[in-house]
């Protein structure tokens, strides 16, 4: 069958930029569509093809006509979805091939894709599933019940079959695509350094449930570590890449497994350098980890620290503590870690509020201090408790830095603290 994935154009749109001529908070992102190469993997056997939107907004047509797809599969993130459901109405107008939209969004809103121009949705990872799906569509099978998927059915609830997700779902013998994307790889690079990026999988899915977060409906709530043999030969396999950024949502969750990837990353004499994700309680639990990971070559860590005191960390049920964070601070200071510190600036923030964030980066010398805005994504926890005070439900803009809920300043106002502090940050980086 002829496949083609595409991954969709930064679509995301700007309140600040929109009504207030605040440019310098859009940020558009660039980086290889991992979830496109994994699933391109599993599909052996079929002709498959990449499309990167984010480099190529304007390919969708020609690729379409050039390639005549059998079977066209999005991925989508919430601010993608819309822009998602209007180019699949361009692949049924253009083309007979069946439309498949799986990714974040998809998982955590399912029945926002139950629309006339998509045919299945898939919900969770989708390296097994999809390979099953299409299997059943080449047999002839129109109405395949695959676990974790489900037929569309415009007007009535969408059918989905759950599927308890398990390590067979990573399909570890088989390796990303990343070959489909050899011509684009000059633009995935580290955002303003121009170092080339790539990305690795190492662990998906996560067992925390913090209210703000879409990552639990992709595993259901499982945390499942890949096997260390295929990680090495991914990140093998991006050999002329400099610097590995793991796409787990929380790296080094199974410490012991993490210890002998570290090790056989050693073994295997490989030389780059690696940005994680990592919970602050994981590095004061295990800072020798860390330290073993530093000197394979550990750069950079992504810690949500999310809000700065306890009683704000405790509503986001984030199980974190303020005193926590500040010694994982100090132990990824000593180990020589650069910290990429991420904070959630909530619609509700005063003038003092953002000053005292600020000062805290500072104090606590955050090398690159990330900052979002609140935001109630479909399918999450925070979702179900905002529900009634979203006033802006137009999903382009759930970018994570818009506030879709009222804000308690001025809104032009929070918008300029929230500049400046990004401002801020970005001119006292280092990476
Ligand atoms: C790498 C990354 C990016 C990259 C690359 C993404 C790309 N496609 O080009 C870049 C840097 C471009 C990016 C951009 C953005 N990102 Co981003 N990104 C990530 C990150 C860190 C990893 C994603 C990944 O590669 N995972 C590995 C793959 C293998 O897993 P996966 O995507 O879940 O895919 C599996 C399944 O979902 C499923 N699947 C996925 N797609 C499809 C498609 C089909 C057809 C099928 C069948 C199955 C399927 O199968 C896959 C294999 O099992 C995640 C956080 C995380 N750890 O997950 C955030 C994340 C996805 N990003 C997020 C956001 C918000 C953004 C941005 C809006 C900016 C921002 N503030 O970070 C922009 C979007 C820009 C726009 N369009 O306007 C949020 C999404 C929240 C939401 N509900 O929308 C996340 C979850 C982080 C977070 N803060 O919570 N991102
Ligand atoms: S924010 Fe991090 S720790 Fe919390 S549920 Fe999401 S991935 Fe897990």
């Amino acid at each position: 069958m002829r496949i083609l994935l595409v991954n969709p154009p930064n679509c995301g749109r700007s309140i600040p930029e929109e009504r207030y001529g605040i440019t310098s908070i859009k940020k558009i992102f660039r980086s290889e569509p991992l979830a496109l190469e994994a699933l391109a993997g599993n599909l052996y056997g079929h002709e498959v093809r990449i499309v990167d939107l984010k480099v190529e907004p304007d390919a969708l047509k020609m690729a379409l006509t050039d390639f005549a797809p059998e079977l066209v599969g999005f991925t989508a993130v919430t601010c993608e979805a819309q822009t998602v459901l209007t180019m699949a109405t361009q692949v049924k107008e253009m083309t007979t091939a069946r439309v498949i939209v799986g990714g974040v969004h998809a998982s955590c809103q399912p029945e926002f894709f139950n629309q006339p121009q998509v045919d299945f949705v898939v919900v969770g990872l989708g390296k097994l599933s999809l390979r099953e799906l299409v299997d059943e569509l080449e047999r002839g099978n129109t109405t395949p019940d695959i676990a974790g998927t489900a037929p569309t059915a415009p007007g009535r609830p969408l059918q989905l079959i759950p599927r308890t997700y398990s390590t067979a779902d990573l399909v570890n013998e088989v390796a990303p695509r990343y070959d489909l994307v050899d011509h684009y790889r000059s633009h995935y690079t580290l955002e303003s350094m121009d170092i080339p990026l790539g990305l690795v999988s190492s662990a998906v899915g996560c067992p925390y449930d913090c209210h703000f977060c879409c990552i639990s409906p992709i595993t259901a709530g499982r945390y499942l570590t890949a096997e260390i043999a295929s990680v090495v030969r991914d990140i093998k396999l991006l050999e002329s890449v400099p610097v590995i950024r793991l796409v787990d949502a929380n790296s080094f969750g199974n410490p012991s497994a993490a210890l002998k990837l570290a090790e056989a990353i050693a073994a295997a004499g490989i030389n780059k350098q690696y940005f994680a994700d990592v919970r602050a309680d994981l590095v004061v639990r295990q800072p020798e980890l860390i330290k073993r990971w530093r000197e394979v070559g550990l750069r950079a860590v992504v810690i949500g620290f999310e809000e700065i005191d306890d009683q704000a960390l405790r509503r986001m049920n984030k199980e974190a503590e303020a005193e926590k964070n500040r010694q994982a601070i100090e132990i990824l200071h000593r180990l020589g870690v650069t910290i990429v510190g991420d904070f959630i600036i909530s619609p509700d923030y005063d003038e003092q509020q953002f000053e005292r964030l600020g000062s805290y980066v500072r104090e606590q010398a955050i090398e690159l201090p990330i900052y979002t805005v609140l935001t109630p994504l479909p399918g999450t926890l925070l979702y179900r408790q905002m529900a009634s005070q979203i006033c802006n439900h137009d999903l382009d803009y759930y970018t994570l830095t818009n506030a879709v809920v009222p804000t308690r300043l001025d809104e032009e106002l929070f918008y300029q603290h929230y500049a400046a502090l990004l401002r801020e940050g970005h001119d006292e980086a280092k990476l």
